[in-house]
């Protein structure tokens, strides 16, 4: 397989034009109650895995480090724009056009069932052209719908996912090449599948429960410090803000 870096990255860099600098700033309502609701919490907790991330007030949030890696995969702390431990850094070899390498499983335990949009906190940590070391892969294999969607409400399906359309540029088996934008070297919110067209996240859950989201590697050096998902309706700053105030993650008995 040709290493397809430049010319996708080029790709993707000339259409973040509506890119979501989601993130910081504003006045917020406190409305968000802090307590994680663990009420069945022994019913499906994968043990196989030993722990769960747990959604609460329709918001997922989560230190990408909080979890177990495969070789490749680095804890890194440079810099100050991080939250948690660090974050990890793909130093493997890139893996352009094969997602389901360097894999993580983040089991989330849905109890307010809904789409939730996804974005995630990354930056590129090797050199200084934002078009390169700027993306990984990721999918939701038990979500009952898992998509991207533009403003103008355009929707895109993965490659494989049995539905169409499909995004421009990589995807393969349910998996979404997901990118930041831009050439400011720090770390950002922003989600985005399909070259030249960037669509947000979004992922369904139609019942509560246990649900598997996958990270793979795919550009070397693509840093990942924290995601956060949210229920679509909810306010975006509300949700920002709240993620700060609870942990999420459960240990199984
Ligand atoms: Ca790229
Ligand atoms: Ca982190």
């Amino acid at each position: 397989m040709v290493d397809d870096t430049t010319q996708e990255d080029v790709m993707d860099n000339q259409d973040d034009g509506n890119s979501n600098d989601t993130g910081n700033d504003d006045s917020i309502d406190e409305d968000m109650d802090d307590e994680t609701d663990s009420g069945n919490q022994s019913n499906d907790c994968p043990n196989s895995i030993g722990f769960v991330f747990e959604e609460a007030n329709g918001i997922v949030s989560l230190e990408f480090e909080d979890n177990n890696f495969p070789d490749g995969w680095v804890l890194r702390n440079e810099g100050s724009d991080f939250s948690g431990a660090g974050y990890m850094q793909w130093e493997g070899n890139p893996s352009m056009g094969n997602p389901g390498n360097g894999m993580v499983t983040f089991p989330i335990r849905i109890t307010n069932p809904g789409t939730y949009r996804f974005v995630w906190h990354s930056a590129f940590r090797q050199g200084n052209n934002g078009t390169e070391h700027n993306d990984s892969w990721l999918r939701f294999p038990d979500a009952a719908d898992f998509f991207g969607r533009k403003g103008n409400g355009g929707v895109v399906y993965p490659n494989g996912s049995g539905k169409e359309p499909n995004p421009a540029g990589s995807s393969s088996d349910g998996w979404f090449k997901i990118y930041r934008s831009g050439n400011d070297n720090s770390f950002k919110w922003q989600a985005s599948t399909s070259d030249h067209d960037a669509h947000d996240i979004f992922v369904t859950f139609s019942e509560p429960g246990v649900y598997l989201m996958e990270v793979s590697a795919r550009s070397d050096y693509h840093a990942i410090d924290r995601i956060l998902l949210f229920e679509e309706n909810s306010n975006q700053n509300d949700a920002f803000e709240a993620a700060d105030t609870f942990s999420q993650r459960t240990t199984c008995n």
